[in-house]
């Protein structure tokens, strides 16, 4: 099926033998993968976009069709945000080696259930399959997100070797908290060769499952749409949006790691950061509350150079403290972040 397998075995032999092939191997097709969001730094409660393309280095206004994986960590120590597996093209006849077969939110019995109760447990059953004739090695991971875009959960349930054809089935259950948001959820699935942070990539693209999150049985929220339109140097041919809380972010900076590897060529990566920030928080206690309307205060009006200027207190960035600054100021009230 895939004749190019051997010989790339052979020469993957040769490259760790001897750095004096890597000249001639790179004749072959580069695969390229790109990774931005649409600015550097987001108040706290914006949406992060993220995107990027996959190409050939030869041809790179044409995407090639497979899939990038995408994983999202929170600033310092607070681990993973998100991972996600997206499709850059159709992949209607792509085959994998290692694929999600399902994902169903259920209870604790296995049966498929639509909705979860603030403060009880929501299960959810994955069945993966290895359809490869040599065992595999999987990472299944989790992502749960609300219906705002905002991820309140992203962990690896289980890993372990899969030998050759065999499927295998978890249930596995994730707190649903008292302060959760009632109305639409989803779940995505993925599984891994390897974290993207550590060098490695899914091997098929995730499953994804709506559930609600309610506070009484019987009831639910109506459905967010999130925006997505961007445009780079080129054209991108993924994309996904992380939306943040205004209350209760991680503040600092999050590394995005993005990963494509074609079946039995090579492999892409990228990676790029962003900040997240309480805007209008100038003492820098992480809350915008009335002692930072009082510095505002302070600093209008002023320009860079005079005395009272202090470029934090220009919210809208003109160059100005004054009373636009305010009005912007008065929307940030009561918006907080975390560290
Ligand atoms: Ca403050
Ligand atoms: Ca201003």
């Amino acid at each position: 099926m895939r004749p190019i397998f051997p010989l790339l075995t052979v020469l993957t032999a040769i490259l760790l033998t001897s750095q004096l092939i890597i000249p001639a191997l790179s004749s072959g097709p580069i695969l390229r993968l790109t990774v931005h969001t649409t600015k550097q730094s987001y108040n706290v409660g914006e949406d992060i976009e993220i995107y990027g393309a996959l190409y050939y280095e030869w041809q790179p206004s044409y995407p090639v069709s497979d899939i990038v994986t995408l994983q999202v960590n929170y600033p310092s120590t607070h681990g993973l945000c998100m991972l996600r597996t997206l499709p850059t093209a159709s992949l209607e006849f792509k085959t994998w080696d290692v694929e999600i077969l399902s994902l169903t939110p259920c209870d604790g019995s296995g049966d498929p259930r639509s909705t979860f109760l603030k403060g009880t447990l929501g299960y959810f059953s994955i069945l993966w399959k290895n359809n490869d004739a040599i065992s595999h090695y999987v990472i299944i991971a989790l992502t749960l997100v609300y219906g705002n875009g905002v991820p309140f959960m992203s962990y690896a349930p289980t890993s372990g070797a899969l030998a050759p054809g065999e499927d295998r089935s978890g249930l596995f259950s994730v707190p649903i908290s008292t302060d959760a948001l009632d109305g639409p959820a989803k779940a995505y699935a993925s599984a891994l060769v390897g974290w993207p942070s550590a060098g490695g990539y899914a091997y098929s693209p995730e499953k994804s499952a709506s559930f609600a999150i309610s506070s009484s049985l019987g009831m639910a929220g109506s459905s967010v749409s999130l925006g997505v339109g961007l445009l780079s140097e080129l054209e991108p041919n993924y994309n996904s949006t992380l939306s943040t809380l205004r209350q209760g972010t991680y503040v600092g900076n999050y590394t995005v790691y993005a990963s494509s590897r074609i079946l039995g060529t090579q492999q892409a990566t990228n990676t790029t950061q962003f900040e997240v920030m309480v805007l209008g928080d100038i003492n820098g206690d992480l809350l915008v509350d009335g002692q930072d309307f009082q510095l505002v205060k302070k600093a209008v009006p002023s320009t860079p150079g005079s005395p009272k200027w202090r470029p934090e207190c220009d919210l809208n960035g003109d160059g100005i403290v004054d009373g636009q600054d305010f009005a912007k100021l008065k929307k940030f009230v009561g918006n907080y972040g975390v560290r």
